[in-house]
């Protein structure tokens, strides 16, 4: 099963049978849907179902057609930060949203917390820069692969048991990431050649920019932690950009990285508004109650 086929109902984790095809291309519009209100609707239809495939979302969400009238109430900015405004919490299988760019405004690079990311673009223009992830931090989904394919690398944070067997079977390290990899097990283990070890004391590393991609309206793309991280920017030094995400299942935290050494951070993701109102305090995604 490819990425489109994939079932965004559950984590990307629990996809386990998804190959990591890319999506390159944004979509665009095929069949047109009338207005946002409409593609919630509808949205709301598909997710109460219990298998939704990533192109079924994809499609629904490149056959609305931007109209500023109905996203204008949506989109509240901020002067220093893009601002993510709630528009529906999606019956708690999703939760879609409006999120707003001034001139020269960025994310930092972050996952998606093992949720499948689907983004439009409303207005403006924004480029997305994908990173690979830095070998210090396993996303959970690479961690169940890897447990289902038990074609596990060789080094200390493997399960024990799992590089016995390898070493039993003279097997040598299937991790391409690893320094040892193509090593046989045996060789590490008894101490040579083991740059395992090695790099240890090797905690940071500069972030690998793997695609770049420049979204124009109305297109449509989808990340999840398999494909990698991501950042986007608003290349604009003059204009805005709106964009639309929808994220299923819905995160209240994610991971963003310091692109100089690959460290991790642990943070909460935030609303600037709620239904077109914005809140006093600015709220955590898990303090929405489903009653707007
Ligand atoms: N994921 C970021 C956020 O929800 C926006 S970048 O596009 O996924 O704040
Ligand atoms: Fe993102």
């Amino acid at each position: 099963m490819d990425v489109e086929n994939a079932n965004c109902k559950v984590r990307v984790s629990q996809c386990t049978d998804m190959e990591v095809i890319p999506i390159k291309r944004p979509l665009k519009i095929t069949h047109e849907i009338t207005g946002l209100e409409k593609l919630v609707e509808e949205l709301h239809k598909v997710f109460s179902n219990e298998r939704v495939n990533v192109q079924e979302v994809q499609s629904l969400m490149a056959g609305y057609k931007s109209d500023p009238k109905d996203w204008k109430k949506y989109a509240k900015f901020d002067r220093f930060r893009y601002t993510r405004n709630l528009v529906d919490s999606g019956n708690g299988a999703f939760n879609i949203m409006v999120l707003c760019w001034g001139p020269g405004h960025a994310s930092a690079i972050h996952d998606h917390a093992d949720s499948h990311c689907f983004m439009k673009l409303l207005h403006g223009s924004l480029e997305e820069v994908r990173y690979d992830w830095p070998s210090t931090v396993e996303p959970e989904v690479r961690r169940v692969q890897k447990n289902n394919n038990v074609q596990p690398c060789c080094c200390s944070g493997s399960d024990k048991e799992i590089v016995d067997k390898m070493a039993d079977l003279d097997m040598s390290c299937q991790n391409d990431r690893c320094p040892n990899f193509g090593r046989k097990i045996d060789e590490y283990r008894n101490g040579e050649n083991d740059k395992c070890n090695e790099e240890d004391g090797l905690d940071f590393e500069q972030m690998e920019e793997i695609g770049r991609t420049k979204l124009e309206v109305n297109d449509v793309c989808y990340i999840n932690d398999a494909l990698g991280l991501h950042r986007m920017e608003n290349p604009s030094h003059v204009d805005s950009a709106v964009s639309l995400h929808l994220y299923c299942p819905p995160f209240d935290s994610c991971r963003v990285f310091d692109a100089r050494t690959g460290k991790p951070t642990q943070v909460k993701v935030t609303f600037w508004s709620v239904n077109g109102k914005k809140v006093k305090k600015v709220i955590a995604a898990n303090e929405i109650v489903d009653s707007q």
